[in-house]
């Protein structure tokens, strides 16, 4: 009797481990995809992921607060109200951060150029003067990576191979005010003819061509993670960078999102 009981407590731990186990998802999506975060179930890293097929990314917190803050999605930065956005929590100093959400692309729909539209939000009291934050990660095929890197001495850098940028538009003149700012990017990855594109509220801010990414192997998008580490944010506590109404294109362009998120400039160009 006592050996039995045994057991079904044993079967009884099993299943409650298998209950509690992070489900991450569906790890592969094809492309065209997008994601509004606004049906997505509000989720803390830690939890059941299941939300436009995109996984949890590194264990990381922001240790600047006390518990640390984990990757989130919910509808805090939807400020005014609709909808939920991804929560990317940013410490002081180099590296504190949480761990970003992961993209992993179906190999059936690897592509050589696409397009990325994101709207991204810096939290009120988020202040930065030196240093960078890795908007956009994006896996080539190992090891090749191209980051989309805002600088907060006002640039945005591509990198990758030929890095491409543009100045007067990082920090000081577009994202300190706080706001929702739509961002598009366009990559044609290659040795010598790739592109280099990218867009701020629909006005085109980086127009680089024949782009050498630096390998001709490094020719499709493997993965990409939506939040990544930055350097020197001079904030206390832990603030926030908000992602929300992403889209990934094959075949051209994307513009606008059709409602734009609350607090989106009202004046977006479109091409
Ligand atoms: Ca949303």
């Amino acid at each position: 009797m006592k050996k039995i009981h045994m057991k079904r407590i044993l079967t009884a731990i099993v299943f409650m481990s298998l209950c509690i186990y992070p489900f991450t998802g569906d790890a592969a999506v094809t492309l065209p995809w997008s994601c509004d975060f606004d049906s997505c179930v509000d989720w803390t890293y830690g939890q059941p992921l299941n939300c436009c097929g995109l996984s949890p990314g590194g264990q990381w917190g922001c240790d600047g607060e006390t518990p640390a803050k984990y990757e989130q999605i919910n509808s805090t930065g939807a400020l005014g109200g609709s909808g939920k956005s991804q929560v990317h929590w940013v410490g002081a100093g180099d590296d504190d951060n949480s761990g970003g959400l992961l993209l992993d692309i179906a190999p059936s729909s690897q592509t050589n150029e696409l397009w990325i539209r994101y709207y991204i939000k810096y939290q009120d009291g988020y202040e930065a003067n030196t240093g960078y934050s890795k908007d956009l990660y994006i896996n080539l095929g190992y090891p090749g990576t191209t980051i989309v890197s805002m600088m907060f001495a006002d640039q945005i850098y591509i990198t990758g191979g030929d890095s491409a940028s543009c100045s007067g538009c990082g920090w000081a003149s577009v994202f300190s005010d706080h706001q929702w700012h739509y961002v598009e990017v366009h990559l044609k990855f290659g040795a010598g003819d790739g592109v280099k594109e990218l867009w701020i509220d629909g006005v085109k801010r980086i127009n680089a061509q024949n782009i050498n990414y630096g390998n001709s192997s490094y020719r499709f998008i493997q993965f990409h993670r939506i939040g990544s580490n930055q350097g020197m944010p001079t904030h206390s506590g832990c603030k926030a960078r908000f992602y929300d109404s992403l889209a990934i294109s094959t075949t051209g362009p994307i513009g606008p999102a059709g409602g734009p998120p609350p607090g989106a400039p009202q004046n977006i160009l479109t091409d």
